[in-house]
């Protein structure tokens, strides 16, 4: 069979999902988009669509870019075939969600426009019961600090996916220690070249793997935050 006469609807869900996983490859946003309600109309977790199925096409995009397989005109094909089946996934997590948490501010920094890993932790936010105000992206110190002065929110978090931009994270932290802001806000960081040690040496409070691993670093802080100021 072509894959002109696969039927989506007649897959197994591990057919679907591996199917799935060649979507973003190829660019195609309305198959993702149909796999995706498939998934959904068949009792899916939302967070499962997204993680099985999304993620895990997009990992293999990454691979492929990285050893020089894939350019960046396909990437961006693949990240748009991505964003088609977040923006259906999107509500359904924030639907899930729980009772208000607390305000985080995002933004991906100066000089860095990827912005699929920042949306994501920003839905998975949301869907955990916390407003988010989304910077976009190629934020620069002075965007950051004029959303926190509207904002006044409990956390920002920052992305950044080269390993030229990341440096930037220390800019906005070493900016908020010198207008005495450091110690108002929970910064978290996130993006595929940082790890822990990077977070600590940049005075970051934690260094978020994945998102989930955002939404419970958040809730971990906001919990100590209401606890002191309950004590
Ligand atoms: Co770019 N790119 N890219 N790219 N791109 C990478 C990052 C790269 C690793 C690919 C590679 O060579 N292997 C490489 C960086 C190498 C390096 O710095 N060492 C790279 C490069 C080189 C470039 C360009 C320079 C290419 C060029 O022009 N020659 C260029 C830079 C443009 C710029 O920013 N100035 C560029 C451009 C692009 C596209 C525009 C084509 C596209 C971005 C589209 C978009 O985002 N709208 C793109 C993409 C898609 C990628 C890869 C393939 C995929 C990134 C992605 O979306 N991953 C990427 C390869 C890779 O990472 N393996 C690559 C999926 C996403 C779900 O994961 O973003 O890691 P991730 O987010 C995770 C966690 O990291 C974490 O949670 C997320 C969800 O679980 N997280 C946070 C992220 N942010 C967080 C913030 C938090 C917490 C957690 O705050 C609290």
């Amino acid at each position: 069979m072509s894959d002109d006469e696969i039927i989506l609807s007649e897959l197994s869900d591990d057919e679907l999902v591996l199917q799935m996983h060649d979507d973003p490859y190829d660019g195609l946003r309305e198959e993702i988009e149909e796999g995706v309600n498939i998934l959904i109309a068949r009792g899916w977790a939302p967070y499962d669509a997204l993680t099985k199925a999304l993620v895990a096409g997009m990992t293999i995009v990454g691979a492929d870019f990285r050893d020089g397989i894939l350019f960046v005109p396909e990437v961006l094909l693949a990240a748009n075939a991505m964003k088609g089946g977040m923006a259906i996934l999107k509500p359904l997590l924030i639907a899930t969600g729980a009772p208000r948490m607390g305000k985080m501010v995002i933004g991906t920094v100066k000089g860095d426009i990827h912005d699929i890993g920042k949306n994501l932790v920003g839905m998975m936010m949301e869907g955990a019961g916390f407003e988010v105000r989304d910077l976009g992206i190629n934020n620069s110190v002075e965007k950051y600090l004029e959303a926190l002065e509207a904002e006044q929110p409990d956390i920002l978090g920052m992305s950044a996916l080269l390993t030229t931009t990341m440096p930037y994270m220390k800019v906005v932290i070493d900016t908020l220690k010198e207008k005495g802001m450091r110690e108002d806000y929970i910064v978290l960081v996130g993006g595929a070249p940082l790890n822990e040690e990077f977070g600590k040496a940049i005075g970051a409070d934690a260094y978020c793997r994945d998102a989930a691993v955002a939404v419970e670093t958040a809730k971990g802080f906001m919990m100590r935050k209401h606890n002191r100021a309950s004590a």
